[in-house]
């Protein structure tokens, strides 16, 4: 076991964080502050090939490892949450049509995704099927080579900013999780409007909102996968993203550390350094030990991804467990300033707000936690056994 990085591992994350740390960190208050879309920096994100991270190269994608991936994400949020959220989306979009699309279909979309020419969005969330995803309504019926698509998704990250939607609709009314495929939808076609986008308490800069579908009409070619396969591919599809989720709240968890630490090292109190209280000191530890446990739990779980072992307990316990992590050591953060913690002129107040959404987004702790029991309890307790 060895955890060092690999020479092409360490100079991603070197060139990854020089362009998070100069072109997204100043500007990543204002943007929360305006709810601005910075859509200009995707050309120069897919120019580092950040927007093709798991394609293969002849699909003009980096082929990168989830664990590169990881590292990837973890960087770019330590300068800007909302931007590695919004990326990480658009490359789970990217790889999942890489996965489970045809070949005309990869061919037509994938490239240039990877150009950073359009960005993509995945849907699954309705009003009344959040946790309970299988339990979607939006409905699919044939109409010759078409199917016509009606009903309202929720939640979509990059809504409104998307050019293709991969859509998780129902598409036998019976089937339950075995009766929902997934569409691409494009903007512009047709009966698919943008609804409602949602005020956030943060990650202003990046769009939530609804899709509206109204007699839709999707070509066949256009569904991925075979009909009834939509669940499973929105799930394995999220398996990495919860992986990328817990990437970037050590990310997160690493910026509101380092603001903490370095003004513990300069805020006098009594005399002296607050760093010098044991007050400070202890949750400095604490935080410093949380970063490194859920660093670790997320490179294993990209690994096993990447070795192809069944990692959908793994993403779980690291998306899980560091989502948790950053919103303690966010808040603790703002402790840590005080006052100064909780005024907008330094940034641990924005922290603090960005992290609550790692605990909700790409299934909530609570879901998180039933996968990892449910994995326990199941077929995969003596591999969980075994491993130790
Ligand atoms: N990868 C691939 N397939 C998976 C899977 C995974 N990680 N997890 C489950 N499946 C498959 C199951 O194998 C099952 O297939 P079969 O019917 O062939 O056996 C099918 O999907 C249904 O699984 P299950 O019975 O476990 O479904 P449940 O309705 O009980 O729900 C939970 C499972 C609750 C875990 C799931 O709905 C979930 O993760 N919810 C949260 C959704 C989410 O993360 N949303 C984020 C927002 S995205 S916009």
């Amino acid at each position: 076991m060895d955890f060092r990085l690999d020479d092409e591992q360490q100079d991603i994350k070197d060139l990854v964080r020089k362009f998070a740390q100069n072109e997204l960190a100043p500007h990543a208050a204002d943007w929360d502050e305006q709810a601005r879309f910075p859509r200009e920096i995707l050309k120069p994100l897919a120019e580092l090939g950040l927007a093709g991270i798991l394609v293969a190269e002849d699909l003009g994608g980096m082929s990168l490892s989830r664990l590169t991936g990881a590292i990837i994400y973890e960087e770019l949020a330590r300068a800007d949450l909302a931007t590695a959220t919004w990326l990480s989306v658009h490359n789970m979009v990217a790889g999942l049509i890489a996965r489970f699309g045809d070949d005309d279909q990869r061919r037509r979309w994938v490239p240039d995704m990877a150009r950073g020419e359009i960005l993509g969005a995945f849907s699954l969330s309705e009003a009344h099927a959040g946790s309970d995803a299988a339990n979607l309504r939006t409905t699919a019926r044939r109409d010759g080579d078409h199917y016509v698509v009606n009903g309202t998704k929720f939640w979509v990250t990059n809504a409104g900013q998307a050019d293709l939607y991969t859509v998780m609709v129902r598409t036998d009314p019976d089937g339950g999780a075995r009766g929902i495929s997934t569409l691409v939808i494009e903007k512009g076609m047709p009966g698919f409007s943008i609804g409602k986008i949602e005020r956030k308490m943060g990650l202003q800069s990046d769009p939530t909102g609804e899709l509206v579908f109204e007699d839709c009409r999707v070509p066949m070619a256009n569904r991925l996968g075979t009909e009834g396969e939509g669940f499973k591919i929105a799930l394995a599809s999220l398996d990495g993203g919860r992986v990328n989720i817990g990437a970037a709240s050590v990310g997160l968890a690493q910026a509101a550390f380092d603001v903490a630490t370095r003004y513990a090292q300069e805020r006098q109190a009594f005399g002296r350094p607050i760093g010098g209280f044991e007050g400070i000191q202890f949750m400095l530890a604490d935080m410093a030990m949380r970063i490194e446990a859920s660093r670790l739990l997320v490179y294993q779980a990209a690994q096993k991804m990447d070795t192809g072992e069944s990692a959908g307990l793994y993403a779980a316990m690291a998306k899980c467990f560091a989502t948790d992590a950053a919103m303690a050591i966010t808040t603790d953060a703002v402790q840590v300033l005080g006052g100064a913690g909780y005024v907008r002129d330094w940034p641990v107040e924005r922290y603090m707000r960005e992290a609550k959404v790692g605990q909700i987004v790409e299934g909530t702790n609570q879901i998180q936690r039933l996968v990892i029991a449910r994995a326990l309890l199941g077929e995969t307790a003596g591999a969980v056994a075994d491993a130790r």
